[in-house]
């Protein structure tokens, strides 16, 4: 792997990513595929496992059949590990596929068949403090280090799959024209079973009470970090070292706390204001 990142599309992308741009652009998907969108460390492994159990009527033992990026493919990462693509056309449709690219980027086929998206976003400053823990291990993205450089880099988009700012917008205003369900991570954490039952309802599932409380129970934070098919921990070494910390972090809302100092959080502040005045879209930023 090379710690680098290039330009594809007027977006920073992992140099081992974007040199298989056109097979990720020319992705078929199928009529019914659903697509889990996010930008990085927003909630997309926690949605992945939410989907599959309600895809799977709640069932714990059907969703411990494989890890969750096998039973979840994503489909930037096809060529470097597996499922790659052969795997992924054998799967019996409807397929759930997960990606982080921006609605600009999202290969044509999803939108021509009128696929299903669900879209998680978080608030920026923990996106930010989760994506630079992250970053140590990925093996290609460059190094994090240090702190402040990583923050400004933020700003600026010039991290893996650009800038939070236009991804999180993006999605905001496709969703009046496309089938996307908007969910946040701070609601799935204040209120998980009511966004367990829309994600549900979106996907046409009509689950029992019981069903939707065993769900919210499965994917909670700490029963994840404690089972092997939705902990991450497999992932292959190559690509994700977790020598000196695992994927699941701590899962909580306001963390950015523990990195920001009251100046980065002034700039931050300032910056942010400018970047989202054009949209309509706003967080509960934790204070
Ligand atoms: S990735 O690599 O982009 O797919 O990462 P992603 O899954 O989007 O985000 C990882 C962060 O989500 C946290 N996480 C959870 N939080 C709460 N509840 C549950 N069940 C859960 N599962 C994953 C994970 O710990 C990462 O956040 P941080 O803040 O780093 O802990």
């Amino acid at each position: 792997m090379q710690r680098r990142l290039t330009v594809v599309e007027g977006m920073a992308l992992a140099q081992d990513i974007a040199q298989n741009w056109q097979q990720i652009w020319n992705f078929q998907a199928r009529k019914g595929d659903v697509l889990l969108d996010t930008y990085p460390k927003s909630g997309t492994t926690w949605m992945q496992e939410i989907v599959d159990l309600i895809m799977n009527d709640g069932d714990e033992q059907i969703c411990r059949r494989a890890p969750v990026y096998e039973r979840i493919p994503f489909i930037e990462l096809l060529h470097l590990m597996k499922p790659g693509m052969e795997e992924v056309n054998a799967m019996p449709s409807p397929r759930i596929l997960k990606s982080h690219l921006p609605v600009h980027l999202v290969p044509p086929s999803f939108w021509r068949h009128d696929c299903k998206v669900i879209y998680v976003a978080r608030n920026a400053r923990d996106t930010v403090t989760s994506y630079y823990h992250f970053d140590q291990m990925l093996q290609f993205h460059p190094d994090p280090n240090p702190w402040e450089n990583y923050l400004e880099r933020f700003m600026k988009g010039e991290v893996g799959w650009g800038s939070w700012y236009d991804h999180v917008k993006g999605f905001w205003e496709m969703k009046e024209k496309h089938q996307i369900l908007y969910i946040f991570f701070e609601d799935l954490k204040k209120t998980p079973l009511q966004q367990i039952q829309k994600v549900a309802h979106f996907l046409g599932k009509n689950l029992p009470e019981e069903t939707l409380s065993q769900i919210a129970r499965l994917s909670t934070f700490d029963h994840m970090k404690n089972n092997p098919m939705a902990n991450n921990s497999d992932f292959p070494k190559e690509i994700l070292n977790q020598s000196k910390s695992g994927f699941m972090r701590k899962g909580k809302v306001g963390d950015w706390k523990t990195m920001f100092t009251v100046q980065q959080n002034e700039i931050f502040e300032d910056d942010y204001r400018r970047q989202m005045e054009d949209s309509s879209l706003t967080f509960h930023n934790p204070k």
